[in-house]
């Protein structure tokens, strides 16, 4: 009976000890309130909406730096992908029913369009 009351106590107080450092370490340092976001996805897919405006969907998202981004045209209308920001080199008709993806290891937030829907804008952050 003494050996389990000393066992019992033991696996309480690791336990207790695990919770401790899990509640007061292993991230960033920062202020508890202030918990860092999550990490972005490593992958990410992006399709298009035909209900009026056409768009990207999501038209704003993030994604781990060295991550892939896949587009898929799952709308009845040709799109395609041109860069708006000069931190890459996207220029790729997306056809209907069309895919294409591509990866993009440095940080940084980029931008692109649909060039012939105008308006048909959105874009991702690389962190
Ligand atoms: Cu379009």
């Amino acid at each position: 009976m003494r050996v389990a009351y000393e066992l019992f106590r033991r696996v309480t107080l690791s336990m207790l000890v695990i919770a401790l450092m899990a509640a007061c370490g292993g991230d960033d340092g920062g202020n508890p309130g202030d918990p860092s976001p999550p990490a972005p996805p490593t992958s990410i897919d992006i399709t298009t909406g035909a209900s009026p405006p056409p768009r990207f969907i999501p038209a704003s998202t993030t994604l781990a730096s060295g991550g892939t981004v896949r587009w898929t045209n799952g709308s009845p209308a040709d799109h395609d992908l041109v860069a708006t920001t000069p931190n890459w080199q996207l220029n790729e008709p997306l056809p209907i029913g069309g895919n294409f993806q591509t990866t993009i290891s440095q940080a940084g937030t980029y931008g692109y369009e649909c060039t012939i829907h105008p308006g048909m804008v959105a874009s991702i952050e690389v962190r």
